[in-house]
């Protein structure tokens, strides 16, 4: 495989819809026009739809059905985010395959997988993640932060999920404290923040997102009990991943900004008002002890504050609440 097959996808992608002629891209990477074409062939042979125009050069016509790293590159050139990116056709967990990266790069990095054949969930459980259907992806973020101002990353992240997912369904998509993300009492979205520490401070966030984009309802495995969606079963056509994937990582890196430098009071009006826990009879598991109860409050430090059936108060930094 080519070594500039990925830098030769970016400049594909970033002259879109334009076309580039094999000398343009030849001289930009100080290789030859051969090299280029053979790059070129061997795309064609995958699903990568370019068009070539004698006098006119290459153009990439549409996004494939599978990752490509080189695309990404194009096509996230435009923000800071995140200076690494890896894709994969399968792996056992995007968050594994991070945590095993970062041992070895210091940059901050996104790692996409087209398959999760062992997609994890909080407390071990099991994520599904359909071939080709979702987003299935790890962020690797370096925030020079303390400790204690983690606690309100996962509201912030959880709107820009839930933003972008409401670019693309009309009905209104909710977020279930602390991170899942729903459209009516289905969840169409999952993530959680692992955090890499030594005694100096926060070596990496670590945040694993499992979005169901495409999925239609056989795609699901029901043989576990699951109150599932996706995207799709909101909208009349596919959404194309690479576009979303796009708009995802804006609104994550806004929102990232949003974190670093204003306090969780800034969007807690927002945040309130796109949340499906109020007024509403809820279970709640914590540790080993579960409770019935409702919500009264989420504080500004983003603990949210439960009334339980006995009237007992808890204020939660965590916890896996149910909607029954
Ligand atoms: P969670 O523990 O809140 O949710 C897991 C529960 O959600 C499961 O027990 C099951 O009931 C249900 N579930 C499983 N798969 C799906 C699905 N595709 N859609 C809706 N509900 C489902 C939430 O955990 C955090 C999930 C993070 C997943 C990402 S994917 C990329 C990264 N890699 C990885 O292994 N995990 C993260």
């Amino acid at each position: 495989m080519s070594k500039y097959r990925d830098a030769i996808l970016s400049l594909l992608t970033k002259a879109q819809p334009n076309y580039l002629s094999g000398q343009a891209i030849a001289e930009q990477l100080n290789i030859s026009r051969m090299s280029v074409k053979k790059v070129m062939d061997q795309l064609k042979l995958e699903d990568v739809s370019i068009d070539s125009v004698h006098n006119k050069g290459h153009r990439l016509n549409a996004y494939p059905a599978t990752w490509y790293t080189g695309i990404l590159e194009g096509l996230l050139s435009d923000q800071q985010l995140i200076t690494r990116i890896q894709t994969y056709d399968s792996v056992t967990s995007t968050q594994d395959v991070a945590k095993r990266t970062l041992i070895d790069h210091s940059d901050t990095m996104l790692i996409l997988s087209d398959e999760q054949t062992a997609g994890k969930g909080r407390f071990k459980r099991r994520w599904q993640s359909a071939k080709g259907r979702g987003i299935w992806m790890t962020l690797v973020l370096r925030p020079n932060i303390p400790f204690s101002m983690l606690t309100t990353f996962n509201l912030f992240i959880s709107l820009a999920i839930c933003n972008t997912v409401q670019q693309y369904v009309d009905e209104p998509v909710s977020v279930k404290w602390p991170n899942d993300i729903y459209i009516g009492d289905c969840k169409v979205c999952g993530f959680l923040t692992e955090m890499i520490a030594n005694p100096d401070g926060i070596e990496a966030v670590v945040c694993g997102i499992g979005i169901n984009v495409n999925q239609q309802l056989e795609d699901f495995d029901t043989s576990e009990p699951i109150q599932a969606t996706s995207i799709r079963l909101h909208r009349d056509n596919d959404v194309e991943r690479y576009t979303f994937l796009h708009d995802l990582l804006i609104n994550i890196e806004q929102r990232f900004q949003q974190f670093l430098t204003e306090p969780f009071s800034t969007i807690k009006a927002e945040y309130i008002d796109v949340s499906n826990i109020w007024n509403r009879r809820l279970r709640f598991t914590e540790g080993q002890k579960q409770f019935y109860g409702k919500v009264i409050q989420i504080d500004d430090d983003g603990f949210l504050h439960v009334v339980d059936e006995e009237g007992n108060l808890y204020r939660l930094m965590s916890a896996d609440i149910e909607l029954p």
